[in-house]
């Protein structure tokens, strides 16, 4: 008979073992429903003569996947955490956690409380902590190290790494993989370790396995590249070198305690505040629940080029059947070398086994005829980005697609709305906008068109995840989000430069701030040439100044085209380390003077202020304009897309921390110092600034 414990926690008795089965979807976090059912399952397997074990089995799609973080900040409930731990852990009779999907953070501290862990051959196991900013606090960083070694648990702590269940197995994490239905197998585990008169098993009881001191030191100084300016993985080793050092009682308080400050630091609030943008980011604005996914398996990529060579490449990789379509066999010849050199390299550093390769390149076909398209389902055009090149290819693929395929244009500045019009299926027409690398980069715009139908949005946020990627809805909007953001930046960079700053400079600010590199080395790394051509392709509508700071065009003319050819803003030795140029500085003050500029000093929080400040207007006009339908998505957009550090929680986070009010005293007098066309501030920041609220309210 079902005994129900609390709304989603259930008990079962078959003859003398229990079963506690958790039903709190979508992924059993720890709520205090399931905190209190568990502590009366223990209850009831210790007050009972006749039961002599426990099994804790989830329902649904995981095992538990940690606290629940809509908790956080919030008077907590009892029991907490930390009790029915210690319950499990105290408990007399053998108690048997049977995992499925993710046993994650507070899940897998359940796990590791039991005396025994059973799990399915595709569960996945971590103490994820980390990437929330805070540190396991319910004796995960105590119990692990003494299951797994010390080595691999600071590992999975500090990285927040999960491993496999064969990887479990092996380390002794997990004791018996079920091949079977898991309660069945659970079942059977515990029967078996009954009849062999086998007792509890306590982690918190074994010793320390033998490690060398030095992993600590070695951890940080890797964490710290590794992780720059992220505070939580400098104090998981800290917490897993006490944790190792000192008596369990002494260490479970002191971990408890690390986790609740790391709970109320200003990085976990930002992360934390990110990990839900992310999954709001996906809720697209007036979709039903029926605009349900179309099934995509085989697609088109048209135009063979940088752009068109990633992306086939994502698709090989989610196991799509691709169609690569180009103007001639030796364009075609030379993307698919492109494809498979980087498959070759990822052969190389162990990611791809051989097989896999040839299965991902035997899914690549190569085309000039866009009769072959006849059967693809979906055709993404990643062709030159100039309109009447895109607007004949969308023509073609009209006539060549079934009147069902969708069609995705990958423009980062084109106007959407027109080149769907110009379609006989402007209702199948959307944006796909991959960055570059696109096998690498992790953020998709996906566009919105008017007429895009509901289905075709849910089908491209669907494909997008299907590829690993961070999708985010965007509308119509010149650059989009992130590239019209990027534009300010980069101008007032340019501005600031011409006014006397060099580049050197520019980037320790920037990159100071936490982006991964700064404006000018991230130039020279993308080529000086390929700077210029997207200046002149928005030198329509630059203003008279940005005209005519054309740093960048002095660059190319003097053949400093980056990296590439060993100078650009910096030099470059044969080891492309970068170093000032009197080369530059030359270029700079031969510009100033033509332009009449005398250079002045320029503090680093003009530099600051003038770069962040400039995009978050902008992000307030996009805001505005509806061209993003939340400042969540913006902030998604920059910490997955160009680099924003996530520990700051994205451009819009960020503002509100400042404060609008700052931000907006700040735009007032940069209008007075460079010109009111440039920082005059949006409405949105006036009227937030005037109510004395944020971006978040
Ligand atoms: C912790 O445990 C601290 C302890 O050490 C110490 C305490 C003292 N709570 O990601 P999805 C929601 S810290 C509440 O799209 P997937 C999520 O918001 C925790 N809700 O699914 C979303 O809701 P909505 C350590 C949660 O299949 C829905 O579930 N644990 C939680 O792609 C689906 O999520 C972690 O950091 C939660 N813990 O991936 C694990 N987790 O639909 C965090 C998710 O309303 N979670 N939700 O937007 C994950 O990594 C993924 O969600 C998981 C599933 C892999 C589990």
């Amino acid at each position: 008979m079902t005994e129900l414990l609390t709304q989603v926690v259930s008990l079962v008795t078959h003859g003398d073992i229990m079963v506690a089965t958790v039903d709190n979807p979508p992924v059993n976090a720890l709520s205090h429903s399931v905190r209190a059912g568990l502590r009366d399952a223990i209850s009831a397997l210790e007050s009972s003569d006749a039961v002599r074990a426990l099994i804790l089995v989830c329902d649904g799609k995981t095992f538990f996947a940690g606290a629940d973080i809509r908790e956080f900040g919030k008077p907590m409930r009892e029991p907490l955490l930390g009790e029915v731990i210690a319950r499990l852990d105290a408990c007399t009779k053998p108690i048997v956690a049977a995992i499925h999907g993710t046993a994650l953070g507070g899940g897998l501290e359940v796990a590791l409380a039991c005396s025994y862990r059973v799990a399915v051959a595709s569960a996945r196991f971590g103490l994820p902590e980390v990437k929330l900013g805070i540190l396991p606090g319910a004796g995960g960083s105590l119990r692990l190290p003494r299951l797994i070694g010390v080595e691999t648990a600071l590992t999975m702590i500090s990285e927040g790494k999960h491993i496999g269940a064969a990887e479990a197995a092996h380390n002794g994490l997990v004791d018996a993989i079920v091949e079977s239905d898991l309660t069945d197998g659970a079942l059977g585990f515990a029967r078996r370790i009954i009849d062999a008169g086998g007792g509890i098993r306590r982690a918190s009881e074994l010793p320390i396995p033998s490690f060398d001191p030095a992993l600590f030191g070695a951890a940080r100084a890797s964490l710290r590249k590794r992780f720059r300016g992220y505070v939580a993985p400098q104090k998981a080793v800290d917490l897993v070198e006490m944790a190792v050092a000192i008596p369990f009682a002494e260490a479970s308080e002191r971990e408890y305690e690390t986790c609740r400050e790391l709970l109320g630091s200003p990085q976990s609030k930002a992360l934390r505040h990110l990990f839900a943008a992310e999954r709001e980011a996906l809720k697209i604005d007036g979709l039903s629940a029926d605009a349900a996914p179309r099934d995509i398996r085989k697609v088109a990529v048209v135009g063979p080029g940088t752009m068109g060579r990633g992306i086939a490449a994502c698709y090989l990789d989610a196991g799509l059947s691709v169609v690569l379509i180009g103007r001639s066999d030796e364009s075609l010849g030379k993307a698919k070398g492109a494809i498979a050199r980087i498959y070759e390299s990822a052969l190389k550093r162990g990611s791809l086994s051989a097989e896999e390769m040839e299965s991902r390149l035997s899914r690549l076909t190569l085309t000039q005829f866009y009769d072959d398209l006849a059967d693809v389902d979906l055709a993404v055009e990643a062709v030159t980005e100039q309109h009447d090149v895109k607007a004949e290819v969308f023509r073609k693929l009209d006539a060549a697609l079934r009147d069902d395929a969708i069609i995705v244009t990958n423009t980062s500045f084109l106007d959407i709305e027109e080149l769907a019009s110009a379609s006989r299926r402007p209702w199948n027409v959307a944006g796909m906008h991959f960055f570059n690398p696109a096998h690498v980069m992790k953020l998709v715009e996906n566009v919105r068109a008017s007429h895009s139908a509901p289905d075709v949005l849910a089908t491209i946020t669907a494909l997008a995840r299907r590829l690993g990627k961070t999708p985010v809805m965007v509308g119509r909007s010149e650059g989009f989000v992130a590239n019209r953001m990027l534009s300010k930046r980069t101008r007032e960079a340019q501005f600031l430069l011409e006014e006397g700053a060099s580049p050197a400079q520019i980037d320790r600010v920037l990159s100071g701030f936490g982006f991964p590199i700064g404006p000018f080395a991230l130039a020279d790394l993308a080529g000086m040439d390929i700077m210029a051509a997207a200046r002149a392709a928005r030198r329509p509508r630059m203003s008279d100044r940005e005209k005519s700071c054309n740093i960048v065009d002095r660059l190319v003319a003097a053949g400093r085209l980056g990296q590439k050819t060993g100078a650009g803003y910096y030099r470059y030795d044969e080891k492309r380390m970068a170093s000032p140029d009197p080369g530059t500085d030359e270029i700079l003050e031969a510009h100033r003077r033509d332009r009449g500029i005398a250079p002045r000093e320029i503090s680093d929080d003009e530099i600051l202020e003038r770069c962040l400040y400039a995009m978050i207007n902008e992000a307030a006009k996009i805001l505005e304009e509806g061209a993003a339908a939340r400042p969540g998505d913006i902030d998604v957009i920059w910490t997955s897309g160009f680099g924003f550090p996530p520990y700051l929680g994205g451009p819009m986070f960020h503002a509100d921390q400042i404060g609008i009010r700052t931000i907006k005293e700040a735009l007032d007098r940069y209008s007075a110092l460079v010109g009111r066309e440039y920082f005059q501030p949006a409405p949105l920041i006036e009227r937030l600034a005037a109510e004395r609220k944020g971006f978040y309210g």
